[in-house]
């Protein structure tokens, strides 16, 4: 059976794909390679435990041994690599990590794909395709009137996490022009949605909001984000795994850009409406010390993809938000697990008694 490898399919991207990986594809098997890190639940996939066709495999991607082997082991012809370390604070607090998952962990997947497929050259069934999943803040900080990033626009990582993820990326393009391994590289704007975690924008206002605790916005708030609704983000991948040009970067966003105040205040409005209780949600904005380096904004600019293979996001802003509150709300225990343990150490080393 054809098999495809997705690395980080235990946290937030990497299972709403596999999800619809799984519905839209059900005729391959798949392989979850992921470490389980904080930000790895199993939970999140609890639906497809079970499955013949779907096989989680706690391990880490920069395990060189073990990468190597699972290449051997399946037959695999695609991977879709999500695992990352994901959360800029995180990198600004501790970077190795970052450059061990991040740097390392790719090289590693390209190098086993580039053994296994290409010098060893195993008996495919279909050609092989790699999918390296990016991210946006590769290419820096906009001002406001200038226009969006387009794929030809020079790498200026600002983070720890965002030098990171171009690292990667520049091995994965040389993986392409040196060996010719088939690599597609996407480069995606701010995603939300179900099974995000709480560490991040949306899903933090949301948890908070729900235990009346406070909301901290870096600086003024007047940062601004294009935000994609995830599902968008898979639907669009799945385009490019199976259709996009061996060699070639595709940016994928919304165009839909936002400040986080104005993100914040319109979570807030729903879950007002929604609550029966009148708490006066907007009270609990509390404006906290700035993120170093705090990134000003960042748009992309999707022509190619919508040119090239037909994809333009189909959830607005209004709906994807209403979806993920309710989801949120449907998930308090997912929430409390989470909120428990090692996540409450970060906060207070992020947030200190802020929040
Ligand atoms: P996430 O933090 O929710 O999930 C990352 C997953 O990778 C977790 O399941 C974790 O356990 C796993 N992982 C971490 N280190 C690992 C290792 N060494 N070996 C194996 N697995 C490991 O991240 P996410 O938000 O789902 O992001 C997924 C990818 O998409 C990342 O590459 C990220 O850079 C990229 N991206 C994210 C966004 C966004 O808004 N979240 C936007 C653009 C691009
Ligand atoms: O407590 C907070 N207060 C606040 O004001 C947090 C966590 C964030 N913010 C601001 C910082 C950003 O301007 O909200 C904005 C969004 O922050 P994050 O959710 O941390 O996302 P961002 O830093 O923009 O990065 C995200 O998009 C690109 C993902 O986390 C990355 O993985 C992805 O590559």
């Amino acid at each position: 059976m054809t098999t495809i490898l997705v690395t980080g399919g235990a946290g937030f991207i990497g299972s709403n794909f596999i999800r619809y990986f799984a519905q839209q594809r059900p005729e391959f098997n798949i392989i979850n390679l992921d470490l389980l890190t904080y930000a790895g639940n199993p939970e999140n996939l609890i639906d497809l435990e079970g499955s013949p066709h779907y096989t989680l495999i706690q391990g880490d991607i920069a395990d060189q041994a073990l990468v190597y082997s699972l290449f051997k082991r399946y037959p695999i012809t695609r991977v879709v690599h999500f695992a990352a370390e994901s959360h800029v604070d995180r990198s600004i607090m501790a970077p190795d990590a970052f450059v061990r998952t991040n740097v390392q962990g790719t090289f590693v997947l390209l190098e086993s794909a580039r053994q296994l497929w290409l010098e060893e050259k195993s008996k495919l069934e279909e050609e092989p395709r790699f999918l390296h999943i990016s991210t946006d803040e590769v290419y820096g900080s906009l001002k406001s009137q200038e226009p969006a990033f387009t794929e030809s626009s020079p790498y200026a990582p600002n983070s720890p996490y965002a030098a990171s993820k171009a690292s990667a990326d520049l091995l994965a393009r040389a993986y392409y022009k040196t060996y010719g391994l088939p690599v597609m590289i996407t480069n995606c704007s701010n995603n939300y949605g179900p099974y995000q975690f709480p560490e991040k924008l949306i899903p933090l206002v949301i948890a908070q909001a729900l235990d009346h605790k406070p909301i901290p916005i870096y600086g003024k708030g007047d940062n601004i984000r294009d935000w994609l609704y995830v599902e968008d983000h898979c639907r669009a991948l799945l385009r490019v795994l199976e259709d996009g040009r061996p060699g070639e970067t595709y940016n994928i966003g919304a165009q839909n850009e936002r400040s986080n105040l104005e993100v914040v205040h319109q979570i807030l409005q729903i879950l007002q409406d929604q609550q029966a209780d009148g708490y006066p949600l907007t009270d609990l904005i509390t404006f906290v010390k700035d993120r170093p380096g705090h990134d000003w904004r960042y748009a992309l600019d999707t022509t190619k993809l919508n040119r090239e293979l037909g994809w333009r996001p189909e959830v607005s802003f209004t709906t994807g938000l209403e979806r993920t509150i309710n989801w949120y709300l449907g998930q308090r225990d997912w929430i409390s697990r989470i909120k428990s343990g090692l996540y409450r150490d970060y906060l207070a080393r992020q947030y200190g008694s802020a929040i």
